[in-house]
């Protein structure tokens, strides 16, 4: 092993710790909080990176699901994004996902979005 080798993987090695703790360069993270009347907040507005968090505080079960047909005139997540499905979420439970593309990216909730408008929007943009 040559003598540059051997100040060189010590180096990596600590750079893989370091990955795996908080640092700097670790996501933004929003919370959106789920609640009895709806999404809060109804918008979100983020930074590219960002990750969102929404967390079921009410009794009842509801999703947070990209789409949807309450918003047929609309995109409903920008170009390039990807769409988005909790599945049920029971009090108590949490949804993560990570926003990179700018844009709106809409939401609903499969139980109640027809009925009771239960809609959402996570603006993503540079701030
Ligand atoms: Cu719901």
């Amino acid at each position: 092993m040559s003598r540059v080798s051997r100040m060189v993987l010590p180096l990596a090695a600590a750079g893989l710790l370091l990955a795996g703790c908080a640092s700097p360069g670790d996501p933004e993270v929003a919370v959106v909080e789920i609640t009895g009347t709806g999404y809060s907040p109804v918008t979100l507005v983020v930074a590219p990176g960002t990750e969102v968090r929404w967390t079921n505080a009410d009794s009842r079960a509801h999703t947070v699901t990209s789409g949807g047909a309450l918003l047929p005139d609309q995109q409903p997540v920008p170009d390039g994004a990807a769409e988005f499905d909790s599945g049920r979420l029971v009090e108590g439970e949490t949804f993560a996902q990570v926003f990179e593309v700018a844009g709106d990216h809409y939401y609903w909730c499969e139980y109640h979005g027809e009925r009771e408008q239960m809609v959402g929007t996570i603006r993503v943009e540079q701030p």
